[in-house]
């Protein structure tokens, strides 16, 4: 099933925001930013910038109608900031001027007086300062206390992730209308019309039913648009509320690379026991969660990564503790794994260490500890439908570790220079918003009176396919022809109170709203045939590829012939339908419950060959086995597993965010942020679908697949370093990400 985008895509039709002709009178937004990281605001200075011919206003916190209040989570960010401002890029003014050369001109004679407050980039020295947006969060089972002196083995060390800037190809944009009465139409590059809507409504403080959000598509999110979207769309509201006039505003990449919030980087403690097996007894990890300036998504981040502080192992006796620090970097939010794979680096590298120590390969140490079907998450969930260890076993029978091992240890003995590493990632990671209430969409279903249908739902299309997969579930459903089925564009009136697109769960939930739907028209229409022929109740009318049978009997009828005929008889022919996910819950005050719809589970093998000399590496290839369910979509998921897996890799390996001791970005541009390119894509990327796997939770018995390949990537940090290790073996073990070439060299040729 091809995407329906891909050829407005490649022909570059497709419409995005900045594609939408403006009308005249439009005002063109720009957006003056702190130019220090901490600090308190003396004064403002715009008189010079608001004479420049073309400015039409400039607005300051002042000018807020409503709450000058953004935070999603917790009250704690500013849309313009007012008293203080917490990194440099926090938006202080907004400039609007009849075109962005002139509001930009204007932005630059904007004068800002602040008084330097101290700055703090680094999540252990705000832990140490005190500055927690949160108390800490701790996730239970057993007793770690007392299963230590079980261990035969204990490792302990520190693990660091990085951050990870979205670079979503289409960067943070939004244009707004004002309408009749007082309210306002805002087009914006959003995963979440709703919290667009919510935000909008609260700064001009107007009720929610006076804005209106619609989003046709989005070039792409990746988290980054699942709530930091909201600013950009409430700047371009307030302004054409001021104004009167549409007001439009597009970030130039490298300010929304310098801005915007990123993966969080973490630092973490950890502790691992095991036994002389390789059995893992007590696992207690401390996780230092670099929030940014302001709380953004940052503990719903955190809980997802107490969530997945095991990957797919159980571990008996396990505390995880999350620590929501507070620093003066922008505020990190969502990126594809929500926090996830952050916890699975630390285990991983846990387990790296403690294998290093017993002297083992750590693929016993993995496979050894595997779930099994029926154990207990930490979380109290049970594995239900694990296939942690058939995807390893797959993996294993159609790729053959010891085959790859053996080749492995061959080359590195041929080559002196260059050094090939392998590393299996295997992955387990959870379905559901991990806030239950969250887990919830609607859709509207209209059919035409000529037969054709078009669907409303509460997902937005950001390239992962969902208005295919929707199409495809309602022609399967209605069983009518694909061709009939339109997506619109996720908006506000048409659908209300959606969550945001996001957790990879858009499929399952607007998917299951979507059946209800039409089944509910199926319902409707079907009854009134069965009026029409004066059929007896007990026959059973279906529709099958258009056509009406009665009791497995051909009619005659078709699709576009009972629509007509319904219409006529004045049958309703909309439905709206909402899904909430069944059985799932948590209790927060415990930190125990069945928080996940169910898991998805695959398991990769990561080959990556290191130049010595130069520190420059390749990873040649990445085989997995991927337990997709029954995917129904094939080609859209495996275009999805290669996406994530390639910005998984890169998270690992070369893409490196740095900030100066000012808290200024130091990568803000793709010259010095590297992300992977299709030279960088490994030559071999094979992915097999488990085999016999069910999922009677998803659609049609598939699972989702947005953000668990992502995960697979976290491999090729381990595969570089035993490449690193064949050329020196007693080298310190780097548990660092990203592992850059020039922390690999530095490594090779370190003195100790
Ligand atoms: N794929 C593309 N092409 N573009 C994106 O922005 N976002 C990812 C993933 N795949 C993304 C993508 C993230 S972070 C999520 S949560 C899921 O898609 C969201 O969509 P889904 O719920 O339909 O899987
Ligand atoms: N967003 C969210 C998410 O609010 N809760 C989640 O659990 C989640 N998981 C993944 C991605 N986005
Ligand atoms: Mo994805 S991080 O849930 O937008």
């Amino acid at each position: 099933m091809l995407n329906i985008d891909l050829n407005a895509h490649v022909r570059g039709e497709s419409i995005f925001i900045n594609d939408i002709p403006a009308p005249v009178n439009t005002v063109y937004l720009t957006v003056f930013y702190s130019p220090e990281a901490h600090g308190r605001i003396k004064q403002i200075i715009t008189k010079e910038a608001e004479k420049i011919p073309g400015v039409k206003g400039i607005f300051t916190a002042k000018d807020i109608p409503g709450r000058n209040q953004v935070g999603g989570i917790i009250f704690d960010e500013e849309l313009l900031a007012e008293g203080e401002v917490n990194y440099i890029g926090q938006p202080v003014a907004v400039v609007a001027a009849v075109s962005y050369s002139i509001a930009r001109n204007a932005r630059d004679k904007i004068k800002i007086e602040i008084e330097k407050l101290s700055v703090i980039i680094d999540p252990r020295e705000a832990y140490e300062a005190g500055k927690l947006i949160i108390s800490p969060k701790v996730f239970s089972c057993g007793d770690t206390g007392s299963a230590w002196k079980d261990c035969d083995v204990i490792v302990d060390g520190k693990a660091e992730t990085g951050s990870q800037e979205h670079i979503y190809m289409e960067t943070q944009s939004a244009v707004a209308y004002p309408v009749e009465n007082g309210g306002i139409r805002i087009l914006s590059s959003t995963q979440a019309p709703t919290s667009v809507q919510r935000a909008a409504a609260e700064i001009l403080g107007i009720p929610m039913n006076k804005v209106e959000v619609d989003v046709p598509r989005i070039g792409g999110g990746f988290g980054g648009k699942e709530d930091q979207a909201n600013s950009w769309a409430a700047l371009a509201a307030l302004v054409s509320f001021k104004l009167k006039c549409p007001a439009k505003l597009v970030l130039p990449r490298n300010e929304d690379i310098t801005v915007t919030g990123k993966r969080h980087p973490y630092t973490s403690d950890f502790k691992i026991g095991l036994n002389k097996e390789g059995k893992i007894l007590a696992y207690e990890v401390v996780f230092y969660q670099n929030a940014g300036a302001a709380a953004d998504l940052s503990p719903a981040i955190l809980d997802r990564t107490l969530f997945h502080a095991a990957n797919c192992y159980f571990i008996p006796n396990l505390k995880a503790t999350g620590l929501c620090c507070r620093t003066n970097v922008p505020p990190n939010t969502a990126f594809r794994g929500f926090g996830g794979p952050q916890a699975m680096f630390v285990i991983e590298a846990a387990i790296y260490k403690a294998a290093e120590v017993m002297g083992i390969d750590p693929l016993v140490i993995q496979q050894k500890n595997l779930l099994k079907e029926g154990d207990q998450f930490h979380f109290g969930q049970k594995a239900i439908n694990c296939t942690a260890r058939n995807c390893w076993q797959s993996l294993d029978s159609g790729f053959n570790l010891k085959a790859v091992t053996n080749s492995i240890k061959e080359f590195n003995i041929a080559n002196p220079l260059l050094k090939k590493g392998m590393a299996v990632m295997p992955v387990c990671f959870g379905i559901s918003f991990t806030n239950t209430f969250m887990n919830q969409a609607s859709v509207l279903v209209h059919v035409y009176s000529d037969g054709s249908i078009g669907i409303s739902s509460a997902a937005v299309e950001m390239g992962q396919g969902i208005n295919s997969k929707l199409r495809q579930i309602a022609s399967k459903t209605l069983s009518v022809d694909i061709e009939r089925l339109k997506v619109e564009s996720s908006n506000t009136t048409r659908v209300a109170n959606t969550s945001p697109t996001a957790a990879s769960s858009s499929t399952d939930l607007n998917g299951k709203a979507l059946i209800i739907s039409c089944n509910i028209l199926l319902d409707r229409i079907l009854k009134s045939v069965k009026a029409d022929l004066k059929l007896k109740e007990n026959s059973f009318l279906e529709l099958r590829d258009e056509q009406v049978l009665s009791n497995g009997v051909p009619t005659g009828l078709t699709w576009e012939e009972i629509i007509r005929a319904a219409f006529f008889k004045r049958v309703n022919l909309s439905a709206q339908a909402q899904y909430a996910t069944p059985g799932i819950y948590f209790d927060q005050e415990t930190s125990k419950g069945n928080a996940f719809s169910y898991h998805v589970y695959g398991a990769a093998i990561i080959e990556a060959t290191l130049d010595c000399i130069t520190g420059i590496y390749k990873i040649d290839s990445v085989k997995v086995v991927h337990d997709f369910g029954k995917s129904f979509s094939l080609q859209t998921d495996l275009g999805q597993a290669e996406g994530g897996i390639v910005q998984g890799l890169g998270w690992m390996t070369i893409e490196d965010i740095l900030y100066d001791m000012s808290g200024k970005i130091i990568t803000d541009s793709l010259s010095n942020y590297k992300i992977p390119d299709i030279h960088f894509v490994p030559d071999e990327m094979k992915i097999i679908p488990l085999e016999d796997s069910n999922n009677p939770s998803g659609i049609f018995n598939s699972k989702a697949i947005g953000e668990p390949p992502l995960m697979y990537g976290i491999g090729a940090f381990f595969a570089i370093e035993n490449a690193m290790k064949a050329f020196r073996p007693g080298m310190n073990t780097i548990l660092t990400a990203p592992l850059t070439p020039e922390r690999v060299l530095l490594a090779l040729y370190s003195k100790i």
